[in-house]
């Protein structure tokens, strides 16, 4: 086979080290989730140093966030620098030692947020440095909290019904910086598909030649996925960056002292394609001022055994309410007991601020057992719902004045195929008793917090059932 090309030889950058030692992780991996972009760019970033023969003057700032081990990947020079603060490590550096290649990698939390005037200042003194700045629109290290760069509707843990204009708008980085006149190269990339990642590895390369040529300062911003935080797969986290983050990120070059006058890229704001890629119309959009459907106000105790799911039924119903614009408390109340013990919660739904989540006389329990039932029975206002569970209760019941359902809560979980859905039978038949909360809303809570396809499916059988039961049977008064 004379003429047969050689096959491609896939090799360990030897700008890696050779063993990842760092606290606490195994030594042969990093400690990068699968299919994060951390992971891509740095080995771009090794491959550079390799093909460009600067590994003995390489200097690499560490940023704080998930790249903070980068000192443990990287056969180079490595200072980890206090959060946001690369660039006045890095500026330091270079000035000190102007052969040295200085490279700062930055997350968006570390370079946008605490850091923003680092890197304003930085970039406006033209300081010769190479910027790798990786935006995945959250702060991944620390569990998914809003970013500077976090997009409008986007839900994280800091903005759960999604981010809006009162949390500020995406912070453009390239488009800020290249208002600036020092800068001598802004590009921003992103990692979405081959195409585009072959170009952040382009852009890549020219911002450490840029300095190894005594340009000056040289910034790539890489759209980066993040597939955990997002909590998307690795595959659907690409594709997001493609559909919801390219139209308020658009990828070009902002600045090249090459190429002066180069056009710069134009944002565009397509906000109803954002909402509609979200899942979210415009209707649903999150608005703190939006005028709920129900008149109710409700003011609910949630009580069971430990282990029955009343707290998670409580929490189900305040996560739902507030995806509708309610404001929500949900005060859980348990004893040390993981299971067994009795735990009840106070859940509060109302179209005003809530002063206190204490709720005294509920005008709905939710009773999940016999003790629960005989606890705050006596308690419910005038005019209250009551359902509890008749597959658990035998106790006979006097109040005429409130209204009672009783509910085969655990024999339809039963028939279900697992006693632990009882919590969700309440969920549907309490929402179709009232009509409060509209079916999305519940869906998207019963998205966030229960796992798993299968659980999932089981979950919304309950709540159907409970529906079910409610539409069909005869239940009132007792
Ligand atoms: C002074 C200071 N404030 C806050 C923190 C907590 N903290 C650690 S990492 C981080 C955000 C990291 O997010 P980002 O820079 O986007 O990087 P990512 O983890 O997404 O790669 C924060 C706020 C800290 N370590 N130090
Ligand atoms: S949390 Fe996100 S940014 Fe951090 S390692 Fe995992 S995927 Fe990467």
């Amino acid at each position: 086979m004379a003429n047969a090309l050689p096959a491609p030889v896939y090799s360990r950058p030897r700008s890696f080290s050779e063993r990842f030692d760092r606290k606490g992780g195994d030594p042969f991996s990093t400690h990068y989730c699968p299919g994060c972009g951390h992971g891509v760019v740095s080995h771009m970033i090794a491959e550079a140093i390799d093909d460009f023969g600067i590994q003995d003057r390489t200097i690499l700032i560490s940023p704080v966030g998930c790249a903070v081990f980068s000192y443990a990947y990287f056969d180079v020079g490595n200072v980890v620098a206090a959060h946001g603060r690369a660039p006045a490590v890095a500026t330091g550096i270079k000035r000190a030692r102007p052969e040295s290649i200085v490279l700062c990698y930055q997350g968006d939390g570390d370079l946008a947020a605490i850091g923003c005037s680092e890197i304003l200042h930085a970039a406006n003194r033209g300081e010769r440095i190479s910027v790798i700045f990786i935006n995945n629109a959250v702060y991944g290290m620390t569990g998914g909290q809003m970013a500077p760069t976090t997009l409008l509707a986007q839900r994280t843990t800091t903005t759960p019904q999604g981010r809006t204009s009162v949390e500020g708008f995406p912070l453009r980085v390239c488009e800020l910086l290249s208002t600036l006149e020092a800068p001598a190269y802004i590009e921003r990339v992103a990692l979405a598909d081959n195409r585009t990642t072959m170009k952040a590895r382009r852009a890549i390369r020219k911002a450490i030649q840029n300095q190894i040529e005594g340009k000056g300062f040289s910034l790539v911003e890489v759209l980066s996925p993040c597939p955990t935080q997002w909590e998307l797969a690795p595959v659907d986290a690409c594709r997001w960056i493609q559909s919801a983050m390219m139209p308020i990120f658009p990828l070009g070059v902002y600045r090249d002292a090459e190429r002066p006058g180069a056009a710069l890229p134009r944002v565009s704001y397509p906000s109803e394609e954002i909402l509609r890629v979200l899942g979210i119309t415009e209707e649903k959009a999150p608005s703190p001022q939006r005028e709920v459907r129900s008149d109710l106000n409700p003011r609910i105790i949630v009580s069971g055994f430990g282990g029955q799911g009343g707290l998670f039924l409580g929490e189900i119903l305040a996560e739902s309410a507030m995806h509708q614009g309610y404001q929500v408390s949900w005060l859980p109340s348990y004893g040390p007991e993981m299971r067994g013990g009795t735990a009840h919660c106070h859940v509060i739904l109302s179209r005003d601020e809530v002063d206190s989540p204490l709720v005294e006389h509920p005008t709905v329990l939710l009773a999940l057992n016999e003790p629960s039932l005989n606890r705050f029975v006596a308690k419910i206002a005038a005019g209250g719902l009551l359902i509890y569970d008749s597959s658990l209760v035998t106790m006979p019941l006097s109040r005429k004045d409130i209204e009672i359902i009783a509910l085969p809560a655990t024999a339809i979980a039963d028939s279900l195929g697992d006693t632990k859905v009882a919590n969700m039978v309440f969920l549907g038949a309490y929402l179709a008793r009232t009509g409060l909360l509209e079916k999305s809303a519940i869906l998207a809570a019963l998205r966030r917090m229960v796992p798993g396809e299968s659980l999932f499916a089981l979950n919304l059988k309950a709540v159907e059932a409970g529906a079910e039961f409610i539409r069909t049977a005869e239940f009132c008064p007792v």
